[in-house]
């Protein structure tokens, strides 16, 4: 009999057997459920009329592409599936949506995501991927969600990850007890764990920063990526323009990932909850850092869902070198 260990058997081998621990097991199934649906229609989309625009703009007043908007409604149906989410954050709706029907009168968990990171690669068959934070409410679930509620830290999450679509779909999480990946086998419909354990090499010599802003940048930051290029360093250039696929090869491969604030992107472009928080948790739990360059990204309080946030995370001797 082969040693597999599929997404279910991990998970229930993860949590301590406590009585609510199936609780968040359900809603990770209901995210890996709704990347299986995704991961089918992206590999097929030059075949359905998926791609390109959906003739709409989303919270972060991008165009929003038509499987944005597909993937958009797949999370969000299979999160109000769940009796334990009472709330959800996305990229693509401007407010948090709230369940509060009687199917989620003891819901405890916030979801932020964003359903496709990274779509303008999509009509080009560039990797592409969906981030996820999960937060447990503070308050008691007969009262209305309040702002510590749905406002925390990254340090307060229970769990986060992604799945990256690309030559394999992939799914990286993390419930607080190390990163672990699972690779998606198309014909069980199955993750499978393919990369236990998953911890930064000790050494790094990638960065993934969009260079053609560098006129954009503060003086610091670029004498620090001309650094990276200095004679007897041997860095590389990797940047695909898929925060999820950068973030994947440089946690396997040793790197940093810059997405600095400038003068175009006073506060940065990435979103803290759904872009910053989940990589930073992943990144902290695999030994690396991740900062906005004056302080720990799980450290930042939001004050809204939609939050910017400068991104700086890889290995930890590389991020220290921003703050
Ligand atoms: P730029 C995609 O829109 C995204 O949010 C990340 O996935 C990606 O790393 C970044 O923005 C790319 O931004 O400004 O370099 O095109």
């Amino acid at each position: 009999m082969s040693s597999l260990t599929n997404l279910t058997r991990h998970l229930l081998e993860l949590e301590e057997f406590s009585p609510k621990s199936h609780q968040l097991a359900d809603v990770i199934n209901q995210l890996v459920l709704a990347s299986k649906l995704l991961s089918r229609d992206i590999n097929r989309a030059g075949l359905t009329s998926i791609l390109g625009s959906a003739g709409s703009i989303n919270s972060s007043h991008q165009e929003q592409k038509k499987l944005d908007v597909i993937a958009n409604d797949i999370f969000l149906d299979l999160m109000k599936q769940s009796p334990y989410v009472c709330a959800v954050g996305t990229e693509e709706a401007e407010e948090l949506i709230v369940f509060d029907d009687a199917h989620h009168q003891q819901a405890e968990y916030i979801v932020y995501m964003d359903p496709v990171d990274g779509s303008s690669n999509i009509d080009v068959n560039v990797s592409i991927g969906t981030n996820f934070v999960i937060f447990k409410r503070r308050s008691a679930p007969t009262q209305s969600l309040t702002p510590e509620d749905y406002l925390q830290p990254g340090k307060q999450a229970v769990a986060a990850g992604y799945i990256v679509y690309g030559s394999s779909t992939i799914l990286v999480y993390s419930t607080g007890k190390g990163v672990n990946g699972f690779t998606l086998d198309q014909s069980l419909g199955e993750y499978i764990l393919s990369h236990p354990h998953i911890k930064y090499p000790d050494t790094a010599s990638i960065y993934s920063v969009n260079e053609s802003y560098s006129p954009l940048w503060p003086e610091p930051f670029k004498k620090l990526i001309e650094s990276y290029k200095a004679n007897g360093q041997n860095f590389t250039a990797r940047y695909i323009g898929s925060l999820v696929a950068d973030f994947h090869r440089n946690l396997l491969k040793g790197g940093i990932y810059l997405y600095p604030a400038d003068t175009k992107n006073p506060q940065g472009k990435l979103r803290l909850l759904y872009e910053g928080i989940p990589f930073a948790y992943l990144a902290e739990q695999a030994g690396g850092a991740a900062t906005d360059g004056k302080q720990a990204i799980l450290e930042i309080i939001p004050t809204e869902i939609h939050q910017k946030t400068p991104l700086f995370v890889g290995n930890k001797n590389l991020v220290s070198q921003i703050a």
